[in-house]
């Protein structure tokens, strides 16, 4: 497993999850510093950075791009797969794919979080499966996966439980899109964090490393050896990446994290 941060550049996500905010070539000199493999980038949009500008900060800081965030189309300019408008379900899935596309010019796969919306009426089930599957195709002519990320019941009534959103893919033979084990979610929604993974293990393709109260592994009270251990055992070698609050302060949640991957991988 690799170790990813978060970088935003999205100033509407300010109160949000996210860890690096300096300038994209000061945040990812920090997240080499500090010994990250990755970063995962939250974007305002695809025309934000160039393609190589974020090419050359990955090569000379030697970081790999894990993912690459959607949310900032719901956040800037309120964009979902679910709204009852054709015209913004339209202009929601030209920003995912405009973040797939950009995305893949560093293997980083697109996620969809936030701009998955909310189950508002009888064909809202039928618009999510629509959008993915397009959204699928278009990442794998990328030879990349497209990511779906459960929420907790806070942010969305679609899947808040990776086994429902597990079965939902198989019933709409979804192929090419996985599901983001993001463990705050998880620690809101699931009965038993590891057992989920394992019994979601075929679909699992990210992980959001968080504790339960969102900040750096270590600082809330998951325990967080079985979930390693789950992860081990389905054979996930994917990203661990900190998706959390910037608390006490940036460097000190992305030390911490490093410290905790470290010593859980290292046990
Ligand atoms: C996105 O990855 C996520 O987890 C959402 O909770 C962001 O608000
Ligand atoms: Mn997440």
């Amino acid at each position: 497993m690799k170790s990813a941060i978060t970088i935003s550049q999205v100033p509407e996500a300010a109160a949000g999850p996210f860890v690096l905010r300096t300038p994209l070539p000061e945040a990812f000199a920090t997240a080499a510093a500090i010994g990250f493999d990755a970063v995962e980038l939250f974007l305002p949009g695809p025309y934000f950075a160039s393609v190589e500008q974020v090419k050359s900060l990955a090569a000379i800081h030697g970081l790999a791009i894990a993912a690459v965030g959607t949310g900032a189309g719901w956040l800037r300019h309120g964009l979902s797969f679910t709204d009852p408008s054709e015209e913004i379900r339209e202009q929601a899935l030209h920003f995912v794919l405009s973040m797939i596309d950009f995305g893949a010019h560093f293997k980083a796969p697109a996620i969809l979080g936030s701009m998955q919306g909310k189950n508002v009426g009888p064909d809202s089930m039928e618009h999510l499966v629509a959008a993915l599957r397009i959204c699928a195709k278009a990442a794998a002519e990328h030879h990349v996966p497209f990511i779906y990320e459960p929420l907790n019941r806070y942010e969305t009534n679609l899947f808040n439980r990776l086994g429902d959103a597990a079965k939902f893919l198989e019933a709409h033979d979804l192929k090419n899109v996985v599901l983001l084990a993001d463990l705050f979610h998880m620690n809101i929604e699931e009965q038993d964090v590891a057992t989920a993974l394992l019994e979601a293990a075929p679909h699992v393709g990210h992980v959001h490393f968080a504790d339960s109260n969102r900040q750096a592994m270590g600082f809330g009270h998951t325990a967080a050896a079985p979930i390693i251990a789950a992860l081990r055992q389905i054979g996930y070698t994917g990203y661990l990446s900190a998706e959390i609050l910037p608390l006490p302060d940036p460097e000190t949640a992305a030390r911490q994290t490093i410290s905790s991957i470290r010593s859980l991988l290292e046990s």
